[in-house]
Parts: structure tokens; sequence; C-alpha cells
């Protein structure tokens, strides 16, 4: 707001009060520390994630692409046709015309936490569908949000295996959520990536050209710039690594000596090969992903999988 300079305040005391704040400075003070990905999407960030889902090695967003394209049909079948869509985590939106032609859609609800990356997507979107109404809506889909008024059933498109993020607890309250936003009658499309072999997961997740690991350390910078931080980020390397017994893919960044830092005045230590935890990406097989619909409340109607078995495109009702 506008008043915080008179009240005396400073830039850092507004910056304690983010939430990015508060999950960085209580993440860095766990014993084994941590940082929740959804913080990795800064402009910088959100572009980062673009070029990682060009990478050869990042095989989810082609491959779920190609189900969209060959299952159009179905999914105006399964899914209904002009009914709004609601998009949870709408980023830049590549995915998103497919499903609008399919679905014959007039009205689309896109949720995104980088409001900046949400309109940018938005105006290409709404340059090319002039008819298409586009009721942006910049939030955390994590959290209750209002919604405009719409004219049901709803459908619910959460793509990209978003929902990896989240352990398996809180992806069912997440789904359940979903279920209650989107109301009587729902759809859900929504793609969850496959378990497969763990040197090509680790690939996917630790690419050649090094853009991953950028996108992971993004958040270091991230922290020095918003946070008044003064990590030293050379001393800082990528890693990603597939947990077999938990199913996830997790991503860390290691520190390669002993070194502190502060952020935002609080000091911080940590041992050389010390890490912080950035992301897990949860994997499921088809039956696994069947068993969380289940169990957060949806009936799973539909699913699709590529000719390599790598992702599942699948379709719930309420
Ligand atoms: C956007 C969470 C689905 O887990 O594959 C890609 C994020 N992280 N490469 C994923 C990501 C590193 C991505 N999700």
């Amino acid at each position: 707001s506008e008043t915080w300079h008179e009240a005396g305040m400073t830039a850092s005391t507004v910056a304690l009060e983010s939430d990015f704040a508060k999950a960085v400075l209580a993440g860095l003070s766990q014993t084994r520390k941590v940082i929740p990905a959804r913080y990795f999407y800064d402009m910088r960030g959100s572009e980062l994630f673009e070029e990682i889902t060009e990478l050869p090695e990042y095989y989810p967003t082609r491959t779920e692409i190609g189900l969209l394209r060959a299952h159009a049909d179905d999914l105006g079948r399964l899914a209904g046709h002009n009914r709004p869509v609601i998009e949870f985590g709408a980023g830049s939106a590549t995915k998103t015309p497919l499903l609008l032609d399919a679905l014959r859609t007039t009205t689309y609800v896109p949720i995104d936490i980088s409001g900046d990356f949400l309109e940018e997507a938005m105006a290409g979107l709404a340059a090319e569908r002039p008819a298409l109404r586009i009721v942006p809506v910049a939030g955390d889909f994590t959290q209750a949000l209002e919604l405009p008024h719409l004219d049901g059933p709803l459908v619910g498109f959460f793509p990209g295996s978003t929902i990896g993020n989240f352990d398996h607890a809180s992806a069912v309250d997440l789904l359940r959520s979903f279920g209650q936003t989107l109301g009587e009658g729902a759809r859900l499309v929504i793609g969850i990536d496959r378990k497969k072999d763990a040197r090509l997961l680790e690939t996917a997740y630790d690419d050649a050209a090094g853009v991953t690991a950028e996108f992971n350390l993004n958040l270091l910078h991230r922290i020095n710039r918003e946070l008044d931080g003064t990590i030293p980020i050379d001393v800082f390397s990528h890693c990603a690594v597939w947990q077999d017994s938990i199913g996830r893919i997790e991503m860390h960044l290691v520190a390669g000596r002993e070194v502190s830092f502060s952020v935002l005045g609080q000091r911080f230590t940590m041992n050389a090969g010390e890490t912080i935890h950035t992301e897990n990406s949860h994997k499921y097989s088809l039956e696994e992903a069947r068993l969380l619909a289940r169990a957060s409340g949806w009936e799973p109607l539909a699913f699709w999988t590529d000719p390599d078995d790598l992702f599942g495109l699948h379709v719930w009702g309420a």
C-alpha cells in the first residue's frame, strides 16, 4: 500500500510480512532446510520454467500436449461442450487452447499466483481469440478463492502434473477442494506424470543445458533480491534425485562448502553438503492415480497414456 512509508516502516518490514519472506525464514530455520516449490515462479522463474518445457529431456509437456490433441473428441464427449473452464495454476497457458477447442469453451477462468506473467499470457490468448470471455483470477489456488459467477457445470483443468508437487495427503485435500470450488456435475481434466525408469526421471530434472539448474538456483537470486539476502550463489549446486520408496523426484540446492549468509537480517549457516530442499515431484502409476481420484471424492471416468507410458491424462467426474 502507499501508507507504509508514512508509518515509518522500512522495505524489509514490509517484505517480512510477505508469504515468501515467512516461508523462507521458517524453511531455513528447520533442521532440514526447505523452501516450497511454489516460490520458484517469479517473473524469471516462470520464464525458465517455460524453457524447461521445451527441453529434449523434459518429456511431460510435449507428451501431455500430444494426448490433448489425440483425445480432443473424447474430451468433448466426457467433459461436455460449452462449459466454463477453470484452470488451476494457468502459467503461460500453452495447453489451454487445445482444451478450449476440444470443449468449445466460451468462458475461461485462469487462476495463477504470478499475476504479471498471467496477464502477459492472457493478452496473447485474448488477441488470438477475441470471442473468448477471459476472467483471470490472480491468486493461490491452494487457498479458498472467490470465483466469479459462472453458469455450470464447470470443467476444472489441472495439467502439467502440478499435482506432483503435493505430498499425498495435501494432494487429496487440494483435489477435494477443487471439487468444492467446481460444484455439482463438474469434471476435472488432470495430467499426472507416471512412474518410470529412475535414469529417465533424473535426466528430465537435470538437463544437459543446465536450464533446470538455473531454475532451481533462481530461487536464491530471488531471495537475495527480494529479501535482502547475502547468499553466495556460486557455492550452491543443483541436485535432482529419484526417491523410489516415496515415489518422487526431489530437487535440492547443495552447499559446496560451509557457508553463512543472512536473509532479512537473520543469520543462517550451512555445512558442506547440506541442502535446501526446493521441490518434490511425485509420480503416480495409472492405478495410483485412480486411487487418488477416489480418495479425494472424484470418480475416474477415463484416462489416456502415450505409447511410451510416460504420462497420464485423466478425466474425473464429481
Ligand atoms: C510444474 C511442478 C509439474 O515437477 O515437473 C520441472 C516443475 N521442476 N522441472 C515438475 C519442474 C523442475 C514441474 N511441475
